[in-house]
């Protein structure tokens, strides 16, 4: 059995749970992390020395780092195109991973800290315009890639579409006013018809 550990409402654990739910898998998830704690126990450091959320457990094969995890999962369990075909298509598959942890999450962890997990009183509303800004600009990037395809890789999901489908619902659902990016909007609303996705990712934000 697949034991995933980290709380459901981290964005880095529900790539892994959305991931795990398109390959037909099913994963033993424990709360860790956040509220619940656990991540500075000795025996969850044992495991992933990093102290963050999530970790896999695969029989006797433990995995970190979300990303890791979702390319792990896609090659292991390969089902569809959820792991891409060609070396091209890994190539640009992991470019968009990538870009999205060094680019995109900073930004997005800024502006969701700011909006969902600090009280209005308390909020740097310099620190949100910013951070709204810096997004906007990521995100236009994205919306081009996507104004002559479906999917970040063409027309049929992959695991490039995990980390960047995860982030994409956060934008869309915070309260500010977001620029007009009708590609990204479509494609977003493409992943969001998904049973999986819905389940996983479409959670309110806490
Ligand atoms: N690069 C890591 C980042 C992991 C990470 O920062 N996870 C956050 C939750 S999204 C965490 O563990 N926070 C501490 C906590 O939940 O207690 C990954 O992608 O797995």
């Amino acid at each position: 059995m697949l034991q995933v550990l980290g709380r459901p409402n981290s964005v880095n654990v529900q790539k892994v749970m959305w991931c795990l739910a398109e390959l037909g898998l099913t994963a033993d998830r424990s709360d860790i992390g956040g509220a619940f704690g656990g991540n500075d126990a000795a025996d969850y450091l044992g495991m992933n020395p990093n102290g963050k959320i999530p970790t896999l457990i695969d029989g006797d094969y433990v995995l970190w780092e979300s990303n890791a995890i979702v390319r792990y999962l896609c090659d292991q369990y390969r089902a569809g195109h959820w792991y891409p075909d060609t070396a091209q298509q890994l190539g640009h598959a992991n470019q968009w991973m990538d870009w999205y942890q060094t680019a995109l999450h900073r930004p997005m962890t800024t502006l969701f800290w700011q909006l969902i997990r600090t009280s209005p009183e308390q909020r740097d509303q310099a620190a949100v315009d910013s951070a709204i800004k810096e997004c906007a600009g990521f995100w236009k990037m994205l919306d081009h890639h996507l104004a002559d395809r479906d999917y970040i890789l063409g027309d049929h999901l992959s695991m490039a579409d995990i980390p960047l489908g995860c982030a994409a619902y956060r934008w869309h659902s915070m309260n500010f006013e977001r620029p007009g990016l009708p590609a990204l909007k479509n494609w977003w609303t493409r992943i969001s018809e998904r049973p999986a996705y819905q389940t996983h990712v479409m959670l309110p934000l806490t």
